[in-house]
């Protein structure tokens, strides 16, 4: 994508002017964004994928059992008749993964990196339903699909902002209102990470939250602590050649913490392990269980694309790559392969294309290394033959 060409979707900005002005900056809201939006799936189906199991749904109601009381799902299809008329919320996550369509929707993002993304979340509520005024530690474009939404947006805050005491939501005690704006459907509202905010469902309406995801420094330095260390022998460690002698014996001097400074300088800048890490850590899906392989056979998959079978990307997994010097990273789901360089365009083609049939991946199939990944990736689960 042409990072200089107005954008619709950003409301006329390129995606320059965008991610300079706006991106993990300040609220932007797009008037019709998308136009003559076509609500992809309807709240009945919305509400029939909160019944089933793989699919992480919660009820949100204003004025339950308790204030603001939550149901995490499955739900049962009693349920929908047991709640009140208004004031009511039904979240589901990840929506991409289960319906085509949905994830359809993330095409129009391609100006930022696809691992980035996290899920599309949707929302469907009664008149008056929200989940209180909040803030979330990650950006998020907030798609109206139906109805209306009222969205006020408020104060920055951060982990010190108090909350009210609620054992399941992170309700803001305090809400300072700078602007307020009734979302249509095709509009949309983006958001940039830890910005105060409250949506309330002027009519029964539903949401669409483009959700991004973001290690934090902690998680970034325990899981990247905890990959490194696999390759560390135990001999390596804390070493003081040289040292001078002591003259309190008791006192831990500065130069102890040169040599540790060193040791982690050593180890941390090792920009090979750096990668690896975070290619599989930004590529872990988040249902790991939904990305299961099948075993194939080199000449069966060869057969299966040459009778016409199509490879399709399975929605649950996630795909990155990169390069190191001469070779290839592709990142799939959480793992990683080392490839060399002749098959940057085939893993440009397998995280990019919608489906991989003997037109675009035949010559492909002619490389043995080529030939051997599909069929790893196959084996793996970020690839599947579609059902005819
Ligand atoms: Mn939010």
């Amino acid at each position: 994508m042409k990072s200089d060409t107005p954008l619709q979707l950003l409301g006329g900005l390129t995606a320059q002017e965008f991610l300079r002005d706006y991106w993990q900056k300040k609220p932007l809201l797009i008037r019709q964004a998308f136009t003559d939006f076509d609500n992809p799936i309807s709240p009945d189906e919305l509400a029939g994928l909160s019944l089933e199991e793989e699919v992480e749904s919660r009820i949100v109601i204003e004025n339950g059992e308790r204030p603001w009381e939550m149901r995490r799902g499955p739900f049962a299809e009693d349920t929908y008749s047991s709640l009140p008329e208004t004031e009511w919320t039904l979240l589901v996550q990840a929506v991409d993964q289960f319906v085509p369509e949905v994830a359809a929707l993330l095409e129009s993002f391609r100006f930022l990196p696809s691992w980035r993304i996290d899920d599309v979340m949707i929302s469907y509520a009664t008149p008056g339903g929200g989940v209180g005024p909040h803030f979330d530690n990650y950006d998020v474009f907030l798609l109206q699909g139906h109805g209306k939404r009222n969205w006020k947006v408020g104060q920055m805050c951060n982990s010190d902002s108090p909350l009210i005491e609620h054992s399941d939501l992170r309700i803001l005690a305090d809400f300072e209102q700078a602007e307020e704006w009734v979302l249509e459907p095709g509009d949309m509202l983006y958001l940039p990470p830890r910005i105060a905010h409250c949506g309330v469902a002027v009519d029964e309406c539903m949401t669409y939250s483009v959700g991004f995801r973001a290690p934090s420094a902690a998680e970034v330095l325990t899981h990247f602590t905890d990959f490194l260390s696999q390759f560390l022998p135990d001999e390596d460690r804390y070493s003081d050649a040289d040292a001078k002698p002591v003259s309190d014996p008791h006192q831990i001097q500065h130069d102890a913490l040169d040599r540790l400074k060193g040791l982690l300088a050593e180890h941390m800048s090792d920009e090979r392990l750096l990668l690896t890490w975070f290619g599989q850590f930004m590529t872990e899906p988040r249902y790991p269980e939904l990305v299961a392989g099948s075993e194939v056979e080199e000449e069966d998959l060869l057969g299966g694309l040459e009778d016409g079978a199509v490879l399709i990307r399975n929605p649950s997994a996630r795909l990155a790559w990169s390069e190191v010097d001469d070779d290839l990273l592709l990142f799939a789901s959480g793992q990683s392969r080392l490839l060399p360089g002749h098959l940057r365009d085939l893993l440009k083609l397998i995280c990019a294309a919608d489906a991989l049939h003997i037109d675009n991946l035949g010559p492909w199939l002619q490389d043995e290394n080529g030939r051997m990944l599909v069929c790893e990736l196959i084996k793996q689960g970020s690839l599947g033959f579609a059902d005819e």
